[in-house]
């Protein structure tokens, strides 16, 4: 090996030492290495064979009924001072954390194999796109990763050439809660994380490297990684706009990017196609805009909820060579969750017990599939344009019973900041912990933001420089329910309805009235064909509660206060210049 990847074998054996792994196997990304490791989880039942007439090429992972989701309260940002990482994170000092977390990876791969994966966030010949290594004793990391990434020979061949990459140490370990942590290492480009083999905890290509490290190195790089799907909207002239939108986890990104256009939209020849569906990462081109690439390579979706009706791309992504954790099976081993609405019926639940629908759902609420991007019939050749898809509009969205209207624009950057900041959502079971309860999570960032949410806005704000063309930002509510306790838009494809106003704002026409909150359609503004809402529905989704807005910006003052003397002062301008417009 070159000594370009002396650093890297360096790394690798003292790991090694450290681990004492039976067997070390550096990971090449073919289909030979993939069929031997799937042959084997089959053997050890780390993997059950689905219906292979059905869903040829798939698998399902039942994983510790402890091990479900991503573990906010034992996730840490390790920097020297302890302000870099933030009221945002929880933060250890990183010799304590090292020292912590090394104790337990003492010798944890005996009798295992411990697996090298280079991977490449982005296009491989992308100037946006950077290498990472995990390391991991984990045969389902390895094929999880092999999906979600550039893995193997191609992203080894660009860490030569780069000469750096982000380390990530993984163990499974006991997949013990009690001996359980995810530690970041922003300053040195470093992951360690044990105890658990769910997804965000354990693929640490996508939160760990792609958001957390990755938001600290573009903090000082000039870019913005970020929690934001990416799609492309081609209207029937043939033009496409693309779109980056970010929600927190489990809020509807898959489905928004996959979106089908209702009848009249598709019969006029609008069309949908998809980049990412999670993560974005952007930095300003030579004309001014800000250029987008899509760091993963594949979905790592929840399945709960995905329907023919709900997300028939994800849907017909799915049929083949996907990995399954955590869903139900049918009688004939096809793979089955909530919402499903196939008229099948699972027999066994997502813990391989017999389905008794008092006892438990067939499928974990945050159960979830592992598909490439390249399955997805709306995928897009674009996701492997090296230069990234210029960026039209961003939109900020959460899951808001109540207050939020259905779609708002922001009158300039500074503004837009401020809405992304402010954003609030009801929690998901994508974390561990109580669901349904009001927080307020900044640009869908608050478990992800690798440093501190203060520095973070202020670093936001500078991309407002001379010269910069920057979309328009918005805030949607596809949540917001009536008095009765249901949702009050259709949203899924009619979502497209709210995309196609966004862009004719972008474009310079589409009709808006000025508010304190930002410019709001009027129901006119919006193409609502084929729609009924009630006066209860057209009140509630474009209209304004002034009281209770007045009561929200008081709320957004206190939670920015929280970041005291660092947050930047034109952002606490805006939050008082709107509070007092609405008093
Ligand atoms: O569990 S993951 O972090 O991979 C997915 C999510 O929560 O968005
Ligand atoms: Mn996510």
């Amino acid at each position: 090996m070159s000594s370009r990847l002396e650093h890297l074998n360096h790394w690798v054996a003292e790991v090694a030492h450290h681990t004492r792994p039976a067997a070390i196997h550096w990971c090449d990304g073919s289909d030979t290495e993939n069929r031997m490791l799937i042959d084997q989880m089959l053997a050890d039942g780390t993997l059950h064979l689905l219906n292979q007439d059905t869903h040829p090429g798939s698998t399902l992972h039942r994983s510790h009924p402890d091990d479900v989701a991503r573990v906010e309260h034992l996730t840490y940002v390790c920097t020297t001072h302890h302000e870099d990482a933030g009221p945002n994170n929880h933060w250890m000092a990183p010799d304590e954390a090292h020292a912590e977390i090394d104790a337990l990876f003492d010798g944890c791969m005996q009798g295992r194999t411990m697996y090298v994966i280079p991977y490449c966030m982005g296009p491989i010949d992308s100037p946006l796109s950077r290498c990472g290594v995990e390391i991991t004793d984990s045969p389902y990391v390895v094929a999880n990763m092999r999906i979600m990434t550039r893995m193997g020979a191609a992203a080894l061949a660009r860490i030569e050439r780069d000469g750096t990459f982000v380390k990530g140490l993984h163990s499974i370990g006991e997949l013990d809660p009690n001996r359980r942590c995810i530690m970041h290492f922003p300053e040195e480009l470093t992951i360690k994380s044990y105890g658990s083999g769910y997804g965000g905890n354990a693929l640490l290509g996508k939160k760990c490297h792609a958001l957390r490290i990755a938001s600290h190195q573009a903090r000082s790089e000039g870019w913005l990684a970020e929690h934001m799907l990416i799609l492309g909207i081609e209207n029937p002239q043939g033009q496409t706009h693309y779109i980056a939108a970010a929600f927190p986890s489990a809020c509807g990104k898959t489905n928004l990017a996959m979106l089908i256009p209702p009848e009249g939209y598709l019969r006029d020849g609008w069309k949908i196609w998809t980049i990412g569906d999670d993560i974005c990462w952007m930095r300003p081109g030579p004309d001014g805009r800000l250029y987008a690439i899509n760091p993963e390579a594949g979905f790592f979706g929840v399945a709960p909820g995905t329907s023919n009706k709900s997300n028939p791309n994800a849907l017909a992504s799915i049929q083949s060579n996907t990995i399954f954790t955590n869903v139900g099976v049918t009688a004939d081993h096809q793979p089955w969750w909530e919402g499903i609405d196939n008229g099948q019926v699972p027999v066994t639940d997502w813990q391989g017990q017999p389905y008794d629908a008092s006892m438990r759902p067939a499928a974990h609420p945050n159960s979830r599939f592992t598909v490439s991007a390249k399955q997805c019939p709306s995928y897009s050749a674009m996701s492997e344009d090296p230069h990234g898809v210029p960026i039209s509009a961003i939109v900020f969205g959460g899951r808001r019973a109540s207050l939020v209207p259905l779609v708002f624009e922001a009158r300039d950057w500074t503004h837009g900041v401020l809405v992304g900041a402010a954003m609030g959502s009801e929690t998901t079971a994508a974390a561990t912990g109580a669901v349904g309860v009001m927080r307020r999570d900044p640009m869908a960032m608050k478990p992800f933001c690798g440093y501190n949410f203060a520095d973070y806005f202020a670093h936001w704000l500078s991309f407002d420089t001379e010269g910069a063309k920057l979309p328009k930002v918005f805030h949607v509510n596809w949540f917001r329910k009536g008095d009765d306790g249901k949702f009050l838009w259709p949203g899924f494809g009619d979502n497209l309805r709210v995309l196609e106003w966004m862009l004719r704002r972008v474009e310079g026409h589409g009709g808006a009235v000025e508010t304190p909150i930002g410019h709001l359609p009027i129901a006119h503004d919006i193409n609502l064909e084929g729609v009924p809402l009630s006066d209860e529905a057209h009140a509630k989704l474009f209209g304004i509660d002034r009281e209770a807005w007045q009561a929200e910006f008081a709320s957004i003052g206190d939670y920015l206060a929280e970041y005291g003397p660092r947050l930047p002062q034109a952002l606490l301008e805006e939050q008082r210049k709107i509070a007092a417009e609405l008093a």
